[in-house]
């Protein structure tokens, strides 16, 4: 029998090349590579031997005849394919999205509009700058991709953690990522934006300051993929039944909140662990707590100008406040497997902007244009040919009668000799379906103008929601933002680039632009940043009520002598919220014994403080002292996480040099339910941040 797949794994369905259910009695396809009893080659000859070549005698030469070890080379020689140029590194899982729906008067795509409709959902995060190989921890904006496989064919919403981009135009795509990516002559640095090159094209861009300002912002460095918001960022346009229209703004509200990193674990993460973000997804799902999103609609009037408040809608560089169009929730993504094969559905998945279904529609805006042409083209040389919706991950659940023939790795067998249209010898099908047959009907909009190359007038205002996400930031989050910017362009050398972005930095804000000034050491100049913008609550990320705490990880420090039924007790309440305790001791193996047996599972070695949202030391150690413990809990306590201990286990805190009465710091006799609720309300509340002002080293002092 194969190996089955594992409980939290699922992969591809068994749909055929051409979309069409495979009959009966195929066998579901199976994608996993060893599916037999006996090794054989790709041409499925068994095989004796795999360890040996084929040789003339025992000391050689080896044989040109051995079609065995010339296959085995070959195609060990083309297993890779090219990276994307961006968006390299990912993790994908696999989900439903149930629609609630309320849409139904905004638009007619089933899976949205149909109340209780349930559509399979493939959905890859990423980071945009870093290799295949980068750690998942660095400063970068993070793609949230998905995939639905509607009834009505594939829908794609490629989308990012932050609502807004870099540029109008995608004309400027390439220029964007050629001087974000690493210097062209060492190939340094990896994966991230502190270097001369991006400074240097930002700070001469001034359209990129909105998102750039996102990117150095918390949001820069999520906690995980779980903590995460999405947008679609372009303004789409929405069609309903009755053919009425709207513009809308796609957003994904994350059910767990929206939650980030310290800078210091991002950069502790991409050393000890750079696999932190998917191995946060993939052990969550496995855990059984999946990841969980709403989707939002932002609704907007189809007006002829295409503008908001004031707000042109075709601008990618600007968001719209939720003050002013609030977001309607209109249905429910839920990941709850995690993929069975990297390569074949991770690497192999291709996201197209122009996948569209009826109901949905792009506008003009001119950096979706590019998208739109972009996507299809990256993916014939990505994988290697026009068929590439045949793989797998890629076909759609719906029928596909394509009239599309032949191409590299054409798998279908397609019948008949009429793929063409008109045709007399096949009743002329396939057919051509109208609106009501549900075919994908584009919305006939006037268009008129001169040709020219050149932007709107409406798109030159590059600073003022710069100034409002900054007004909207809370002291801790603007202190972040500080450092932020004081850290990158401390890691550039050219002197005219960092003079340039602080006179950049002025226009948004005279504080912002002080305070940076002098982390830089370097005069601050004088801007005129907009005067009368209102900050929006939405864009903060700071909570005043604790939220969930499913996947979240709270480790207990313990040894021998260690009270385990409180780490029982413990382990029940954090369990039954979804949140994961991790029992860590000096050295490895298992404490207790009979029934309340406990494994450690990790060791004062193996461990660092990034891997926890909260410590707390278990009563019955109390002279534990190790130099890495005190690593471990004054690294939970700079970074501001909850900290605790019950009964003697105080002690353990207070020798390493904790100040117990600090905020967020829980004492208890024992570890019984009470301090279970307070551990719990302590961690969904995700920072302790009245430590904040006690901890931040790095603090560039203000004006
Ligand atoms: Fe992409 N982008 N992009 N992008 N993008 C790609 O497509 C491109 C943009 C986004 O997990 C590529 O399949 C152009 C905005 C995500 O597989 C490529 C422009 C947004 C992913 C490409 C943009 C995105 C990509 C690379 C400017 C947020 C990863 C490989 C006009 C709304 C998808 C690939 C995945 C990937 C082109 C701008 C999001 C080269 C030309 C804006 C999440 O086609």
């Amino acid at each position: 029998m194969p190996p089955k797949r594992k409980p939290d794994q699922s992969a591809p369905d068994s749909d055929s090349p051409t979309g069409i259910k495979q009959p009966s009695p195929m066998p579901p396809s199976d994608p996993r590579g060893q599916g037999g009893e006996h090794l054989t080659t790709a041409q499925g000859v068994r095989l004796p031997d795999t360890d040996h070549s084929l040789k003339a005698g025992r000391r050689g030469p080896t044989l040109l005849e051995d079609f065995h070890l010339r296959e085995k080379i070959t195609h060990f020689d083309h297993e890779r394919i090219p990276e994307r140029v961006v968006h390299a590194r990912g993790a994908a899982a696999h989900g439903t999205f149930r629609a609630y729906g309320n849409a139904a008067a905004a638009t007619k795509a089933g899976f949205l509009a149909d109340k209780g409709r349930e559509t399979p959902v493939f959905v890859r995060f990423s980071t945009v700058l870093g290799s295949r190989g980068a750690a998942d921890t660095t400063r970068d904006v993070r793609g949230f991709a998905v995939k639905f496989y509607t009834d009505e064919g594939n829908f794609d919403l490629v989308g990012n953690n932050m609502p807004i981009f870099f540029i109008q135009d995608g004309i400027k795509f390439p220029d964007l990522i050629h001087a974000a990516k690493p210097h062209p002559d060492r190939e340094i640095p990896q994966a991230q934006t502190a270097h001369d090159t991006f400074w240097d094209f930002v700070s001469l861009h001034t359209e990129s300051m909105h998102q750039v300002i996102w990117a150095m912002s918390d949001r820069g460095i999520p906690r995980s993929f779980r903590t995460m918001e999405g947008f679609g960022i372009h303004t789409f346009r929405l069609v309903n039944a009755d053919g009425g229209t709207s513009l809308v703004k796609f957003h994904w509200k994350p059910v767990a909140g929206v939650h980030s990193l310290m800078w210091e674990e991002a950069q502790l993460a991409a050393g000890t662990d750079p696999d932190f973000h998917r191995r946060d997804m993939a052990d969550g799902i496995e855990a059984g707590a999946p990841l969980e999103y709403e989707l939002g609609l932002q609704l907007m009037p189809d007006t002829e100008d295409e503008t908001f408040e004031g707000i042109d809608l075709l601008d990618p560089t600007k968001l719209v406040p939720e003050e002013q169009a609030s977001v309607q929730l209109v249905g429910k993504l839920t990941l709850d497997r995690n993929p069975t094969n990297y390569f074949a559905e991770t690497e192999q998945v291709a996201f197209c902007t122009a996948n569209l279904v009826p109901g949905i529609q792009v506008t003009n805006d001119p950096l979706m244009a590019a998208r739109m042409f972009s996507y299809l083209d990256t993916q014939l040389s990505r994988l290697g040919g026009p068929n590439f919706p045949q793989l797998p991950i890629n076909r759609p659940h719906a029928p596909v009668n394509d009239n599309l023939r032949d191409g590299m790795h054409q798998t279908a067998v397609h019948q008949g000799v009429t793929p063409y249209l008109p045709n007399g010898l096949d009743d002329c099908r396939p057919l051509p379906a109208d609106d009501d047959d549900g075919g994908y009907v584009t919305l006939p909009t006037a268009v008129n103008g001169e040709k020219v190359r050149a932007k709107p007038v409406s798109f030159e205002d590059h600073f003022s929601q710069a100034t409002m996400f900054w007004a909207s930031m809370s002291p801790v989050e603007k202190t972040h933002i500080v450092e932020a910017y004081a850290f990158e362009l401390g890691k550039c050398y050219e002197q005219s680039v960092k003079e340039r972005m602080l006179v950049n930095l002025a226009k948004i804000d005279a504080d912002l632009c002080a305070q940076v000034a002098a982390g830089l050491g370097l005069p601050a100049p004088e801007g005129q940043p907009a005067v009368d913008v209102m900050p929006s609550a939405a864009l903060s990320q700071m909570v005043t009520t604790p939220g969930p705490i499913a996947g979240r990880v709270v480790g207990v420090v313990t040894g021998p002598a260690a009270d385990l039924a409180g780490v029982a007790t413990l382990r029940r309440s954090l369990e039954a919220k979804g949140a994961v305790l991790r029992v860590i001791a000096p050295v490895g193996g298992v404490l207790g014994s009979g029934a309340s047996r406990v494994p450690v599972e990790r060791t004062l070695l193996s461990t660092r403080s990034i891997e926890y949202d909260a410590v707390v030391v278990a009563a019955g150690v109390p002279d534990l002292q190790d130099i890495r413990l005190t690593v471990l809990l004054q690294e939970t306590f700079r970074h501001c996480k909850t900290l605790g201990a019950w009964g003697d286990g105080e002690s353990v805190l207070t020798a390493a040099g904790i100040d117990t009465a600090a905020p967020g710091v829980l004492r208890s006799e024992q570890a019984d339910v009470s301090f279970a609720d307070e551990l719990v309300a302590s961690v969904g509340m995700h920072r302790v941040w009245e430590r904040a002002a006690l901890v931040t080293a790095s603090a560039v002092p203000a004006r």
